[in-house]
């Protein structure tokens, strides 16, 4: 309809006549702030307790730590760029009467590889500093000892349930008093729990976000993971319940793929295992089944 020497005359006029250019944008960022701030007061409503879910295990601590850090440093290079967006949008704007295109300027290189070296030295501080902590909660070397104090469970992940299953009365695994239980799972304080997951079918990814631990299922592997929850005067767990998600998303239900974590002191475990073999609702051959499925797709040598 217009040619293009319409058009540029257009803009020349209404640079002239009307709204600065910069006007449109600044009334963009300030919609743009104010709608990032009802979104961020709807986001942080949930976590009126803080911002991360009460910390219970030996090693949430340390993850929290990490947390804040990053978040510290990753904040303040948010705010100073937002900052800054604003700032140049309003001290560069056109002028009463400027008209015609911008202009274009060469590259500062000093500034190019300030930009590129300071970020990429921050994030190598960063993958440093975390390795102890990542250590004491993924390197298998650096486990504790599996000893006979160590509480083992070996967790399958199907679309879309959690099958718990724990030695029974005698310590010992496959036997026939095995316990097996259905998205809940009962676990000691203050000694390690080894978790021994797998998959039936899809990724799934084992979370616990209060002891902070996050594990993805994969077919065909046993992937050992451990946690060990406290219980003292400062963290009070022992008869409490804890969420078990699973954070991948894995199908149709997966929102539904939650379970049950019961902290229990010793006696209240060792009397719920041994109620187990006369109470159980899900025992009989599909909990079986599914056991000797473990079994045999295990990868891990225990
Ligand atoms: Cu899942």
């Amino acid at each position: 309809m217009s040619s293009p020497q319409d058009t540029q005359s257009g803009s020349g006029e209404s640079n002239g006549s009307g709204a600065r250019p910069g006007t449109v944008l600044i009334g963009f960022l300030v919609l743009f702030c104010g709608m990032s701030l009802i979104l961020f007061q709807a986001g942080i409503r949930p976590f009126k307790d803080g911002v991360l879910p009460e910390a219970i295990s030996t090693y949430a601590d340390d993850i929290d730590m990490l947390f804040w850090v990053i978040m510290a440093i990753t904040g303040f290079f948010f705010v100073l760029t937002q900052v800054l967006l604003v700032y140049f949008c309003v001290k560069y704007r056109a002028k009463e009467g400027e008209t015609g295109k911008a202009s274009h300027m060469h590259g500062h290189h000093g500034l190019e590889l300030a930009w590129t070296f300071i970020p990429a030295l921050i994030l190598f501080a960063i993958a440093v500093f975390q390795t102890g902590t990542w250590g004491d909660v993924k390197f298998n070397n650096k486990f504790p000892e599996k000893d006979e104090t160590a509480y083992e469970v070996r967790v399958m992940g199907l679309q879309f349930d959690w099958v718990f299953w724990i030695p029974g009365p005698d310590g010992k695994w496959d036997t026939d008093d095995d316990v097996a239980t259905k998205n809940e799972l009962y676990v000691p304080a203050n000694r390690p729990v080894f978790v021994y997951l797998q998959t039936k079918d899809v990724l799934h990814s084992f979370w616990l976000p209060n002891v902070r631990l996050k594990q993805d299922l994969v077919p065909g592997r046993t992937i050992r993971q451990w946690f060990q929850i406290e219980n003292n005067e400062n963290r009070h767990t022992v008869g409490r319940t804890f969420q078990i998600v699973c954070a991948e998303l894995c199908g149709n239900s997966h929102t539904s793929m939650g379970a049950k974590m019961h902290v229990r002191s010793e006696d209240d475990l060792a009397a719920w295992i041994a109620k187990q073999n006369e109470t159980q609702p899900w025992r009989g051959k599909s909990r079986h089944m599914d056991l000797k499925y473990w079994r045999e797709t295990s990868t891990e040598s225990e």
